[in-house]
């Protein structure tokens, strides 16, 4: 009885579009930029939330809309802003990692489609539990200095 009274609560919740509480990896504030007029390069960011009571790690992420995908980490080396790739983004127990403009970041190679804003593609992350979280990010434009 408790057990179909949480199974009612998550289907309450998942409905109204709240976020379910459960120990769990979930993704938000998923985005990727439109590439710069004749690049064929582009970033993605997100937070990962990882609720579970065990370190995480996000291995790879794949997007049919990309040629290719890479976690990479911003870094300034003798005032210069370079970038490098990793070999995965570690998320502790009970904690969150954001992918923001500056620091890490998902770096997409050639987009097989033209990218607009306001539409969105879908990128899959493959997490070392084993477990992949597909999202649909939306694509939005660079901000404007
Ligand atoms: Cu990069």
């Amino acid at each position: 009885m408790i057990r179909l009274a949480a199974l009612l609560l998550t289907v309450v919740f998942g409905l109204a579009g709240l976020p379910v509480t459960a120990a769990e990896l979930t993704v938000t504030d998923g985005q990727v930029r439109v590439p710069m007029p004749g690049r064929t390069v582009t970033a993605g960011y997100f937070t990962i939330n990882n609720d579970t009571s065990s370190a995480v790690k996000l291995m790879s992420a794949t997007s049919a809309a990309f040629e290719r995908a890479e976690l990479h980490q911003h870094t300034h080396q003798d005032g210069v802003m370079r970038m490098e790739q990793v070999t995965h983004i570690e998320i502790a127990a009970k904690a969150s990692v954001s992918l923001q403009p500056g620091g890490l970041h998902l770096m997409l190679f050639n987009p097989k489609q033209p990218l607009l804003a306001g539409e969105s593609v879908t990128v899959t992350l493959s997490f070392s539990n084993d477990q992949q979280i597909e999202l649909s990010m939306p694509l939005t434009e660079m901000p404007r200095r």
